[in-house]
């Protein structure tokens, strides 16, 4: 059963990968399971037919024969869960790999997106400029932390798994911002994960949404 995944049709990243459907994408390619893509308009995104899929009315979603489902994490541990390849067979080693993937979406992920969206929505506040610097003090607090936990590894716990593919998409989501560079093994540590053969073909995939260029083959 091939599995439909919706994406913007119009991405605001023009094409960097930074939307959600970005890690169901690559968790997929990781996998070597082909998928379907419905692009979907923001105005259709909020209609009901599509609130059916996703109760919040956003990207992405998954379909596979009965069964729907939404929130990139949950897509992404699902894929892991059928396939080989992105968590490890070894019980307490694969607990451990779910536990970075919650810490990816829970732990690092909120400051990032609550700085993202000040920077976005709140720019002409007159307390923005008070702001941005305590945004940017949560955000540098757990970089620091995930440095130091990472330190000279190339994954998160041994074998690259399902926690590294959400640790780096949420990481790049500071594309930009000049945070991660204070971190050169973050800066590896995505970059190393943006090598994956898999990684590229997800990103080429939905850079081709914005191009207008599908990759061959
Ligand atoms: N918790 C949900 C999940 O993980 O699936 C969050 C899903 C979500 O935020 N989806 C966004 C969406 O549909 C797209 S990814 N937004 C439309 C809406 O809420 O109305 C967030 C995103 C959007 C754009 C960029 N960008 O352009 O850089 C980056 C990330």
């Amino acid at each position: 059963m091939i599995p439909t995944i919706t994406a913007f049709e119009r991405s605001p990243d023009r094409g960097r990968g930074l939307a959600r459907d970005m890690r169901v994408r690559w968790a997929l390619e990781e996998v070597g399971q082909p998928y379907n893509v419905r692009l979907l308009s923001f105005s259709a995104m909020k209609e009901p037919a599509h609130r059916a899929l996703q109760p919040f009315g956003q990207i992405p979603t998954y379909e596979e024969g009965d069964l729907v489902l939404f929130e990139s994490g949950a897509i992404v541990f699902h894929i892991a869960e059928r396939h080989a390849g992105l968590l490890p067979d070894d019980p307490n080693a694969r607990a451990r790999a779910i536990a970075w993937m919650f810490a990816a979406l829970n732990t690092v992920e909120p400051p990032i997106v609550e700085r993202g969206a000040a920077a976005l929505l709140e720019r002409d506040q007159p307390w923005y400029g008070e702001r941005l610097p305590l945004l940017e003090d949560r955000v540098r607090g757990r970089l620091d932390e995930l440095s130091d936990r990472l330190g000279g590894a190339d994954w998160l716990d041994d074998a690259f798994s399902a926690g590294d593919l959400l640790m780096v998409t949420v990481l790049r989501r500071l594309d930009g911002s000049r945070m991660l560079e204070e971190h050169p093994n973050l800066c590896a540590y995505v970059a190393r994960g943006e090598a994956r053969p898999a990684y590229k073909r997800a990103f080429d995939a939905q850079l081709a949404v914005f191009t207008g260029n599908p990759p061959p083959g």
